[in-house]
């Protein structure tokens, strides 16, 4: 699929081993700090895809999908698939090549998109630097295929792309991206492999120890969107990338974002600010980056912060600002994990609970969404406007007039004061009646003014009441 049919899919991030089994257990046991396969399949994952769809979700991102080091390390076994080692072959602890095409096969019944994370900064080694043995890998089964041996200096670009991650426990050997040789065989390959699984989407690990000038090629090979992850808050440098391939994920929001709503003194204004920032330029399209609020790499908001409010905030968040939205899963039930490897919870052992209150709030968010591209596809490209802001709170419209989505998120928590907040510059006219889907309660604005009423901390989301008739939301 294109750039423009992705900017209004919502993402469900998977990890394909710890979503769901073939044998639908929920109990199996699965402690993720031990770093081993807990057995998650895809056939386990078709199983349950009406548990990700009724949440609003139109399209999955699943772990690679490729041939992965089978030893057991000091990590651990390659259960998250970052390791890979033949590219022609299949992780097979998550099913053969039919599992993997009847999944790509069940989403597109639902009208879903199917994403596949894919590596190619480098293939994984289980020790140290000087013991690589490279036949072992396909189809870069030469040491002339690779950097030399170096660690990478954060603060030099060039190391960064052309040194080696990892370390003697795991050694992710570097692959010279800039080689037209090792060039032209990751674009044969990923050419192949969208074609042989009907993959409509792709996230590439580790896009910022890539050289930049191998993606355009490799965005045109792959004949579909791809965004990158590059790891880093800094605007000007993540932006960037937006230059070589269609998008990358929102870090530059995502520390602001989490900060802002950890506590009822995190910084409004310093979100606000990067809000503004990337949309009036520091990225080419905001419509197109990846927005998230979590991860398998860094903490769940839900270690930062207990508080139930303030992760509705970000959720809310997430979904109804600019860009893709992407949803890791367990954010839905709260999962708690602070980093990784605690970060990567089974989801079965929720018992896939559709009545968590996250779980719910992410189905209102989507379905709103949704719908408001659905009745004018015009949502997508319009740029949240911070329409107000305060210490704890910040207001944003996104939407052209009458179509437009008026979101109130507060940093107050659960703790929060009931009071009404007059919010102008929302574009409604006076006398229209407009509901908060969050809370189904139906206002008037008056004055210029929707009076939003604020209490326990809880994030708003306005939509015009016709604009509602018929879609089952809010029982209207
Ligand atoms: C393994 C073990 C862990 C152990 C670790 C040392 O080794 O499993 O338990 O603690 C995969 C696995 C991991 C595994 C690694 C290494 O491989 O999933 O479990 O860890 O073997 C991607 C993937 C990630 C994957 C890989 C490798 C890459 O999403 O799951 O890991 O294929 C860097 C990379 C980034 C990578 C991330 C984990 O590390 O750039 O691609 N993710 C700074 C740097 C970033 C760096 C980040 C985290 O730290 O700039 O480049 O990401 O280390 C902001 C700044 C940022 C800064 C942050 C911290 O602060 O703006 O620049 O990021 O303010
Ligand atoms: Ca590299």
């Amino acid at each position: 699929a294109t750039p423009a049919q992705w900017r209004s899919r919502s993402i469900y991030q998977v990890l394909t081993d710890r979503f769901a089994r073939t044998d639908g257990s929920t109990t199996a046991r699965c402690n993720a700090g031990d770093r081993v396969y807990c057995g998650g399949t895809y056939q386990g994952l078709i199983k349950k895809l009406d548990y990700i769809q009724n949440m609003g979700f139109t399209a999955i991102w699943i772990s690679p999908v490729t041939f992965n080091l089978e030893e057991t390390t000091a990590y651990g076994q390659a259960y998250h698939s970052y390791w890979q080692q033949n590219l022609y072959v299949l992780n097979q602890h998550f099913g053969n090549a039919s599992d993997l095409k009847a999944l790509a096969d069940a989403l597109h019944r639902r009208g879903m998109y199917l994403m596949v994370d894919i590596v190619v900064n480098h293939m994984g080694w289980p020790g140290s630097f000087n013991s690589v043995d490279y036949s072992k890998f396909n189809p870069f089964n030469q040491q002339r295929y690779f950097h030399p041996y170096c660690t990478p200096d954060y603060n030099n670009q060039s190391s960064v792309e052309g040194c080696w991650l990892g370390d003697n426990n795991v050694q992710l050997v570097d692959l010279k991206t800039e080689d037209p040789t090792v060039a032209n065989m990751l674009n044969t390959w990923i050419r192949q492999l969208v074609s042989n699984y009907t993959i409509d989407g792709l996230r590439i690990d580790t896009a910022k120890h890539v050289s930049k000038s191998f993606f355009p090629a490799f965005n045109t090979a792959a004949g579909v969107f791809i965004t990158g992850e590059v790891f880093d808050g800094n605007p000007t440098y993540t932006c960037d990338y937006q230059n070589y391939m269609d998008s990358v994920l929102n870090f530059p929001i995502y520390f602001p974002l989490t900060r802002a709503f950890a506590s009822p003194t995190g910084s409004i204004s310093e979100l606000v600010n990067m809000v503004n920032q990337l949309k009036n330029g520091a990225c080419k399209d905001t419509s197109l980056l990846g927005t998230f609020s979590e991860n398998h790499d860094i903490s769940r908001f839900a270690a930062i912060t207990a508080d139930m409010s303030q992760a509705r905030n970000v959720l809310a968040f997430t979904i109804l600002a600019d860009g893709v939205p992407i949803v890791y899963q367990g954010q839905e039930q709260h999962f708690a994990g602070a980093r990784d490897p605690l970060n990567r919870e089974a989801v079965w052992l929720s018992g896939y609970n559709t009545n968590a209150e996250l779980y719910k709030l992410t189905a209102a968010l989507n379905q709103i969404r949704n719908l408001a591209i659905f009745r004018d596809a015009g949502y997508v490209i319009y740029k949240n406007w911070v329409i107000y802001s305060d210490a704890n709170t910040i207001a944003m419209r996104k939407g052209f007039d009458g179509r437009q989505i008026v979101t109130v998120l507060s940093n107050k928590g659960t703790a929060g004061n009931t009071y009404t907040l007059q919010l102008g510059n929302h574009g409604f006219a006076n006398g229209a009646q407009v509901v908060d889907v969050l809370g189904c309660r139906t206002v008037t604005v008056a004055n210029g003014n929707i009076p939003v009423l604020m209490e326990r901390g809880l994030p708003r989301a306005f939509y015009l009441r016709s604009g509602l008739l018929g879609s089952g939301i809010c029982e209207l």
